[in-house]
């Protein structure tokens, strides 16, 4: 049968008589159709990976499951021919709301990876119903709401896989989706999301969040990151952690026994890749489980500690979880002995209270479990391992120095390129031939036509056209009309002050301040901001408060909107960030040096053409001695310096502002009277208070420079041939970062699959 033909099936109907909607689920179901024929030809070596992740940011799948089932093109076309088009039918899709930020997106990324290098390899995680919330600005702030997005037709498949789940004296049933993972032009894994039966979407007010936290059977999968701010939000997340990992490694056990193995071999069948620290229970609770089936707790610690790698994503102490050892004893009273077994005999090996499980205030160090009860450490950029080796876990390093290793994140191409980005994918296809879809390496031999003024113009043409679509889409979703002509200049990431959105907003000041004086530049430039908060994370969301203020002044001030724009766009999610990468001049990476375990934003705009403006932090490292100091902007005290200012506790941000009228001027503008009468004084005060009393992130020690910087960078922008030059040896560079390169090095030095 051909493909219209299939396609006309699933539908039910002529696709010319469907709506937008019914061709999607159609669409859907053919999809899932062509994944399960794929899969049942499919050969499965013994051993197979288990990515283990509180999240997994994945994003729309129907575009990227066409590209990886090798059917794009027909299927538009199939939809053109029939007065359809592809594009209006994505737009129906929802995004599926299971992640947050860098961490659940390079889980998505990597599950393509897997599955496209043809390894045995499924994703496991929970289906949260509302996942991470829906961001809606009200009064120049950020509020939240539930985000729906499950459908009755979805990429979630129900199995028939269920388990009985005790924690805490609350007895839950569970039930495993599975969604398919396809790789491009090659084998089809699954992502396992595990759901409890009793949850009841009903306990959620509409539109706002507020819900009975102890009532955990009936909310236990409803949200990511609920509130942990008190004792029954930070309950929920060790009840959801240990749902998770519970149910995951039944699943593990299971499949692997089915396929032969006695339990002590366990290492021969999987090998699980614990994402951050979120799922580290499932070390203890593998390690009851295999007791529990009669294997001594010598031998169960030796069979996990084989088996499970732990991949670290941040040195930020705060973000390290350590829960009070009575919320374990309420959730986990099966996993207590075997937390202080295993604390017990690290006490017994080691005189060195920092290296101790459960430390003097009975708190439980989630990553000591990790590093202590794994086979493998490992950090996300070279700098990032550097500073774990060095600094932040540097005993650890000095008694397992073997464990240690960097891999360097990456992301998937076929999302970041070829999906999001057609024209740029067509025009490096029709120089270069399509190796580079394989081997990103390939991108490399776009260095011949660097300079070539035909290949220059057409890359610039095709960004216009990139920052034209972006504009009609900010134009059409929030009202706001942008000038294609402007430079983009765009910093989309978590909001956090370590990120510095703060030292951003003060440039954006800054720059107000120079046109009002007259100082007008030779390009309007356009600062676009997106960024959620964690809702309990007040100075947060005091500075999207803060940006959506100079957004309003800024906008509405008819002697500067020529000049200057500002754009904070709503809800920033996978599917707007796919639409302004594409689009963008100058990626904004300015995260305070040492902070960034890497960033994974910085490497998607270097593919599509835009140029760094960062810090010597993460994997901006490797991306400015990849491209060399002519194709990148680095500014900021390096990490070196930054860690001494820690140690020697001297840094005081009052002193830069006191000393220096520029930056005066600037922060004094945060309370003064054109801000306060747009926005909230407590807001706006509170923040104040914070930069030039606290500053913590030293966004006024590096703000001269950044400002410095950015205006050379505005400068070089004006000589098009050059900018498109190094956009070109960006685009040319970025080979390196394809997830691709990094599933091979884990697969090579942990994994050890096939
Ligand atoms: C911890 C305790 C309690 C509640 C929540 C958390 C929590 C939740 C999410 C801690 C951390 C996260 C997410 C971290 C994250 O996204 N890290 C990013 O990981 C990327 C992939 O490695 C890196 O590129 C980024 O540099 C890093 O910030």
């Amino acid at each position: 049968m051909n493909l219209s033909n299939l396609l006309e099936n699933n539908c039910g109907k002529e696709i010319k008589s469907c709506t937008n909607q019914e061709i999607y689920f159609g669409l859907l179901s053919l999809v899932n159709e062509l994944a399960s024929k794929k899969e049942s030809n499919q050969n499965n070596s013994k051993k197979k990976v288990y990515y283990i992740s509180a999240e997994f940011l994945i994003g729309k799948l129907l575009s990227n499951n066409l590209i990886n089932l090798g059917i794009y093109n027909e299927i538009k076309s199939i939809l053109n021919e029939n007065g359809k088009s592809l594009s209006e039918v994505e737009e129906v899709e929802p995004e599926p709301s299971l992640g947050n930020g860098g961490l659940g997106r390079l889980a998505a990324c990597f599950l393509d990876s897997i599955a496209t290098l043809g390894l045995n390899g499924d994703g496991i995680g929970l289906n949260y119903h509302f996942g991470l919330f829906k961001q809606v600005f009200k009064n120049n702030l950020q509020s939240e709401q539930k985000n729906e997005w499950i459908e009755k037709n979805s990429w979630l498949n129900k199995t028939d896989i269920t388990y009985d789940i005790e924690c805490g004296g609350i007895k839950l049933k569970s039930r495993l989706y599975d969604i398919n993972v396809i790789g491009y032009n090659n084998r089809v894994n699954k992502l396992h999301l595990f759901d409890v039966e009793s949850i009841d979407e009903s306990i959620v007010d509409n539109g706002s969040i507020t819900f009975n936290k102890e009532d955990v059977a009936k909310n236990l999968t409803l949200f990511l990151y609920p509130d942990d701010s008190d004792e029954d939000g930070k309950l929920l997340r060790i009840y959801q952690q240990y749902f998770m990992v519970s149910n995951g490694a039944r699943l593990i056990l299971e499949e692997c026994q089915a396929k032969g193995s006695n339990l002590y071999d366990l290492n021969d069948y999987a090998v699980i890749q614990i994402n951050d620290t979120h799922p580290t229970m499932v070390i203890p609770e593998l390690i009851r489980l295999l007791i529990e089936k009669g294997i001594s707790m010598d031998d169960a610690i030796e069979i996990v500690s084989k088996t499970c790698a732990y991949t670290n994503h941040t040195i930020l102490a705060e973000a390290l979880e350590k829960w009070p050892m009575d919320y374990l004893e309420k959730v986990v009273p099966n996993l207590i002995d075997i937390i202080k077994e295993l604390d017990k005999r690290v006490r017994e090996k080691y005189d060195d209270e920092s290296l101790y499980i459960i430390d003097e205030d009975n708190r439980v160090h989630m990553a000591h479990i990790d590093i202590h009860y794994t086979f493998s450490v490992n950090g996300v950029a070279s700098l990032h391992t550097e500073i774990l080796e060095k600094n932040e876990l540097n005993n650890f390093y000095e008694i397992y120095p073997e464990k240690f290793n960097n891999k360097t994140n990456g992301i998937t191409f076929r999302r970041w390129l070829m999906h999001c980005n057609h024209e740029l994918t067509a025009l490096i296809e029709d120089l270069i031939g399509d190796g580079f879809k394989k081997d990103a390496i390939e991108l490399e031999k776009l260095q011949e036509y660097v300079n070539d003024e035909g290949v220059l113009q057409k890359l610039l043409d095709i960004k216009t056209n990139n920052k034209l679509a972006l504009k009609n889409y900010i134009k059409q979703h929030q009202g706001i009309e942008i000038d294609e002509n402007s430079i983009f200049d765009i910093q989309i990431k978590r909001l956090h002050e370590y990120k510095r959105q703060q030292m951003n907003a003060l440039y954006v000041i800054h720059k107000y301040l120079e046109i009002k004086k007259g100082n007008i530049p030779s390009t309007p430039i356009t600062v676009i901001f997106g960024a959620k908060a964690a809702p309990a994370y007040t100075i947060a969301k005091d500075i999207i408060h803060l940006i959506l203020c100079l957004q309003q002044l800024i906008n509405n001030d008819d002697e500067v909107n020529k000049y200057l724009k500002v754009v904070m766009v709503e809800n920033y999610n996978v599917t707007y960030a796919e639409k302004l990468i594409p689009a963008c001049d100058i990626s904004e990476q300015i995260s305070l040096a040492s902070k960034e375990a890497s960033g994974t934003g910085n490497m998607k705009f270097m593919l599509n053409g835009a140029l760094t403006l960062g810090t010597e932090d993460g994997a901006n490292v490797e991306i400015h001695q990849l491209v060399g100091d002519d194709n990148i902007f680095i500014f900021g005290k390096d990490s070196e310096t930054v860690i001494k200012h820690y140690e020697s506790e001297d840094y005081e941000s009052v002193d830069i502002y006191a000393r220096n009228p520029k930056i005066k001027e600037v922060v004094d503008f945060i309370i003064s009277k054109e801000l306060m009468s747009i926005g909230n004084p407590e807001n706006l005060i509170r923040l104040f208070k914070e930069i030039v009393k606290k500053d913590w992130f030293m966004a006024l020690l590096d703000l001269e420079d950044y400002t410095k910087t950015k205006e050379e960078a505005f400068k070089e922008y004006e000589d098009r041939q050059n900018w498109a030059k190094k956009m070109l040896i960006n685009i040319s560079k970025a080979g390196y970062f394809s997830s691709d390169r990094t599933i091979e090095e884990y697969n090579r030095d942990i994994w050890k699959l096939q």
